[in-house]
């Protein structure tokens, strides 16, 4: 299991959340978003709706989901070492990718409702870390332009019982520089913001990993072509549940080791 800076640590057991800089360099961080939005464009061609009423207020939220389908470019980022050295410090070993996403807040837009992904997976009560997100962030991120918004310390709510009458007034934006991670427990109760911006987007991925025994939000099989899972080495596959084997805890001895990370995050 990675061990993380004394930092990364504390602020993911204190808050919940904790914030990795530099993992992607300024100009990366740029061309990802062009290749952000030219997947957006593919997914509208695939068929899929880039706003979603169920999720957002208004069409300011441009949202792309079957990131791993639209470009090699995040098949990478998905199992990028440092990326996988935060999963693997909240969930341990034995995980999957559940999905990969990503929301463009452009000015105007706002909050969506304040949710836990561990809550829209799993039943109560939530005791431990089964899912975790790794939140890339493409832009700079602050309040103003529609940072994700979080309560810290919200990762030891068990119940909806325990989500306080005054969550709203808790909430709290991460605050990073583009080509930050900010990795993001599971469990924390959280919205996106609102855009007060005149003109500048927030781009965010969303790498959401769980614990190998839960289903991933997303049915790959059926989400990726049959070029696109044809394409990929028996790691992925394994993380993406596209073999046989989908729940036998054999994660381990399937997979092997896998590169360790250059980022310096131990
Ligand atoms: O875009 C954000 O800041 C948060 C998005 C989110 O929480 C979600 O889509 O479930």
């Amino acid at each position: 299991m990675p061990e993380l800076t004394t930092k990364l640590t504390k602020d993911l057991e204190e808050t919940g959340v904790a914030i990795l800089p530099g993992v992607l360099s300024a100009q990366e961080s740029r061309d990802a978003v062009d290749r952000l939005w030219a997947a957006a464009e593919g997914f509208r061609r695939m068929g899929g709706p880039t706003f979603m009423p169920q999720l957002d207020p208004n069409e300011s939220n441009v949202r792309v989901f079957a990131l791993l389908e639209l470009d090699p470019l995040f098949r990478d980022l998905i199992r990028n070492p440092a990326a996988l050295d935060l999963v693997e410090a909240v969930l341990g070993e034995g995980w999957m990718i559940s999905n990969f996403t990503a929301n463009i807040a452009r000015p105007g837009s706002r909050s969506m409702s304040l949710h836990s992904d561990q809550a829209l997976v799993v039943p109560e009560p939530w005791l431990a870390p089964w899912s975790v997100n790794i939140i890339w962030c493409l832009t700079d991120v602050r309040g103003e332009n529609g940072g994700t918004l979080y309560i810290p310390g919200s990762h030891r709510f068990e119940r909806l019982a325990d989500v306080p009458d005054d969550a709203l007034a808790r909430l709290t934006p991460i605050v990073a520089p583009a080509g930050s991670i900010a990795v993001m427990d599971g469990r924390i109760w959280h919205t996106s913001g609102a855009n007060v911006t005149k003109d500048e987007d927030r781009a965010l991925l969303f790498g959401y990993y769980s614990a190998d025994f839960l289903r991933p939000q997303v049915n790959w099989n059926a989400l990726l072509s049959e070029e696109t899972q044809g394409s990929l080495d028996p790691w992925m596959r394994a993380r993406l549940g596209l073999d046989a084997a989908a729940n036998i805890r054999m994660a381990g001895q399937l997979l092997g080791a896998r590169p360790k990370s250059p980022m310096g995050v131990s």
